[in-house]
């Protein structure tokens, strides 16, 4: 009777929600955990049923997962890929069950392309970019010695933001990458390996830090705190993600840039979904997010950070 009567009234029933099965990396970082609060929102908010399941950043874990929503006939996968390599086998049996595929903030494999609907994500390359450009003009003509902390081998992000930085700074003969490793994205993975910078290079020969996400570049400012060297001043640090403790950082002069990604790749995903469940428009392959680039001389600082400091990064 009530869907009758909102027909007469002119209005269309909204069907019941989409049920979908989110293949989450971990949390990681306060990025991954602020994008999966957003995913939760966005259930909450469109009257669809989400259910995370969180893979320690395992693969074998995220394929589980797969395997699980299949099995339960969920209308939707929603896969944040911890590496880009080693889904065709769970995901064309994802497509052979006729439930559709969304990848989020990260890429697979392109050979797999056929076997998601879209990948909602930033332009990661352009990312690494945004940052270099900023190294080049912050430094100048001097001669500047930098040091990578690089994100999860294999992952995409990690290799598009390294080849975006890379060749950005490439451009001016006076920057020199001298080392470059993996943090895996965390905390204290970053300390870790800018300890080791500091140990193998000399802090006094450190110009500029860049980490291909924030969480990493937190824990190399407590490592060059801890050595009595002045982050943010005496070395550079630019990095991704924009979370809140990066924005504490650029307002203690302890951190000079960072590039922000959104933490809301669900918003699009549940709606490209639906509007292909419910009327079979196909969305375009990529549906991308834009970066901005926020630096210690920005008046808006603590404004961004009070926005952001209740999104459960
Ligand atoms: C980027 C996302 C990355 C974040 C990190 O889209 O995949 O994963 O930059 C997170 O913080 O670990």
């Amino acid at each position: 009777a009530a869907i009758a009567a909102t027909l007469c009234a002119g209005g269309v029933a909204r069907a019941e929600g989409l049920t979908v099965g989110f293949s989450q990396i971990g949390s990681e970082s306060g990025w991954r955990a602020a994008e999966t609060t957003v995913t939760r929102q966005e259930a909450k908010k469109n009257g669809d049923t989400v259910k995370i399941a969180d893979a320690q950043q395992k693969q074998e874990n995220q394929i589980k997962a797969i395997r699980s929503f299949i099995a339960q006939g969920v209308d939707g996968i929603f896969l944040a890929p911890v590496v880009a390599t080693g889904w065709t086998q769970v995901l064309t049996e994802a497509k052979d069950a006729k439930i559709p595929v969304i990848l989020l903030d990260r890429d697979i494999d392109p050979a797999d392309k056929a076997l998601y609907l879209t990948a909602v994500t930033s332009d990661s390359v352009h990312e690494g970019q945004v940052a270099g450009d900023w190294l080049v003009k912050a430094v100048g003509s001097k001669p500047c010695n930098v040091v990578e902390i690089e994100g999860t081998v294999g992952a995409s992000v990690a290799a598009n933001r390294k080849k975006g930085f890379d060749d950005a700074v490439a451009k001016d003969p006076n920057i020199k990458i001298i080392r470059s490793e993996t943090g895996d994205f965390t905390r204290s993975q970053g300390k870790q390996v800018m300890e080791s910078f500091i140990k193998s290079v000399g802090g006094k020969n450190i110009c500029a830090v860049y980490a291909h996400n924030d969480d990493m570049m937190i824990g190399a400012i407590q490592a060059m705190k801890e050595a009595g060297l002045k982050p943010g001043q005496d070395i550079l640090t630019v990095s991704v993600d924009s979370v809140p403790d990066m924005f504490k950082a650029m307002m203690a002069h302890e951190a000079n840039a960072t590039v922000e990604l959104t933490p809301d790749m669900a918003g699009p995903a549940f709606q490209a979904l639906n509007a292909y469940k419910k009327s079979g428009t196909v969305p375009p392959k990529w549906i991308e997010t834009k970066s901005t680039l926020h630096t210690s001389q920005d008046s808006d600082l603590q404004q961004i950070y009070d926005e952001k400091k209740n999104l459960g990064y």
